[in-house]
Order: C-alpha cells, then sequence, then structure tokens
C-alpha cells in the first residue's frame, strides 16, 4: 500500500472530516521508514530489542512470553479468521478491518486488535533511561492536559482504572485533538466498535500477562516504571505523520 501521506493530507483538506481520515490511515505502515507489512499478510515483527532490554522495569522472561506467546497467538489467529472469513489480507489494510471490525467474527476482533496493538506496543518502548516529548508533540501535550506531569497522572490513571483486561491509550480524536481513553480485552480507539475513537500515538498494555510474573497485583508499579521505557521519538513521529 503506497498512498502517501501528502495525498493523504491533500485528500483531508479537501473533505475536512478527521473520521474519514480515521478510516483510511495508510501512514501507519511507513512511519519512520519502516515497513511493518501487516497490510501484506499480518506478519509478526521481530522485537526491536532483546527480551532483556527494558530491564528492571520489564523482565525478560515476560518479554519472551508475551512476545512469542501472546502477541504471536494473536497473529496466527488473525490469519485464521481472515482465511475463515475470506478477508483478502494482501489487500486490507489493518486499519480498515479495525475500521469495520462489527462486521466480523468476535474472533476477528480480538486477534485483528491483539495484533495491531502488541505491533504498536513493542515499537513505542525503548530500552531505559526515560525520555521526554519534545517538538510540536509537547505543545499539543501542554495544550490538551496542562502539562506532561498532568498527562501522565491522567493517562496513569486510565490504566489503573481500566477493570480487567484492556488498554491505555493517548489518541488524536476525531476532532483533531490529544485525548486519553482505554478499552477493554483487544479492543483499540481505531475500531467501529470502540467507545472513544481516534489514531493511536501511544497504547499500555494492562493485561495481566504484560506485567504479573514481576509485579503480580501491583498493576500501578508497572505503569509507573513503564515511564521510563517510552520511546518518545516514536511517538512524536506517530504525531507528526497524523498531524493535518
Ligand atoms: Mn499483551
Amino acid at each position: 500500500m503506497s498512498t502517501s501521506s501528502n495525498s493523504r493530507r491533500q485528500f483531508i483538506k479537501q473533505t475536512g472530516k478527521a473520521s474519514i481520515a480515521l478510516a483510511s490511515m495508510p501512514l501507519i505502515h511507513t512511519l519512520g521508514g519502516m515497513q511493518l507489512n501487516q497490510e501484506i499478510n499480518f506478519i509478526q515483527q521481530p522485537l526491536p530489542y532483546a527480551y532483556n532490554a527494558l530491564e528492571p522495569f520489564i523482565d525478560a522472561m515476560t518479554m519472551e512470553i508475551h512476545h512469542t506467546k501472546h502477541a504471536a497467538g494473536y497473529t496466527k489467529n488473525l490469519n485464521d479468521a481472515c482465511v475463515a472469513e475470506k478477508v483478502d489480507t494482501k489487500n486490507t489494510p489493518i486499519t480498515n478491518l479495525l475500521a469495520s471490525i462489527s462486521k466480523y467474527s468476535l474472533k476477528m476482533r480480538n486477534n485483528a486488535g491483539g495484533h495491531y496493538n502488541h505491533e504498536l506496543f513493542w515499537q513505542s518502548m525503548q530500552p531505559a533511561p526515560a525520555s521526554i516529548p519534545t517538538g510540536n508533540l509537547t505543545k499539543a501535550i501542554e495544550k490538551s492536559f496542562g502539562s506532561f506531569a498532568d498527562f501522565q497522572k491522567a493517562f496513569s490513571e486510565a490504566a489503573k482504572n481500566r477493570f480487567g483486561s484492556g488498554w491505555a491509550w493517548l489518541i488524536v480524536n476525531t476532532k483533531n485533538e490529544l485525548a486519553i481513553c482505554s478499552t477493554p480485552n483487544q479492543d483499540n480507539p481505531l475500531m467501529d466498535v470502540a467507545e472513544t475513537k481516534g489514531f493511536p500515538l501511544l497504547g499500555l498494555d494492562v493485561w495481566e500477562h504484560a506485567y504479573y510474573l514481576k509485579y503480580q497485583n501491583k498493576r500501578a508499579d508497572y505503569i509507573s516504571n513503564w515511564w521510563n521505557l517510552v520511546n518518545w521519538k516514536f511517538v512524536e513521529e506517530r504525531f507528526n505523520a497524523f498531524k493535518f
């Protein structure tokens, strides 16, 4: 898929409708020069760092099981569901599938979300030390949340308060503003069924499989330590590529 961000921006300018932009977001596949390839055949990408690279905040065993078992399972099951439900994976970007997910089975919903969410999750982390957002993203965060500290507090609350399994998100919403939301299970803000819709810039996995070996019941400690691992450069690239 090769719609350029220029023609995309042009398209958005002409239509002026963020909701249309959200339904046709090819740029996610080419951010930072990376070709994720999900749109061709839903492939799980290798981790961009070693299993132990995020220690001491996320331990190597958690990372290995999470990537090779849980996340790999979502990708496999997504491909199985696509065969069963006759989705043309060669011509269906994952974002299009998510935008019409209500037309498919629960298996498709859970695994398309699981695949997309985890591919984003791995890339949005990097080994410590902690970084902070810069440039346009900083300005947008301050505009929407007051300060970076206030943003972190609100995002952490969303992650803590997600009952059971799910995700917390920083998104660009349909009003083209930064917002925080959370989703249950493997849902995400790109889905037509999502309560709050938008383009995900950053997501935090708060399923117990993401932290239980090290943190057990202490989800709040996992969340506060995770801030040391956020790859703000990657988040900012997503923001700048999406901005219109
Ligand atoms: Mn997970």
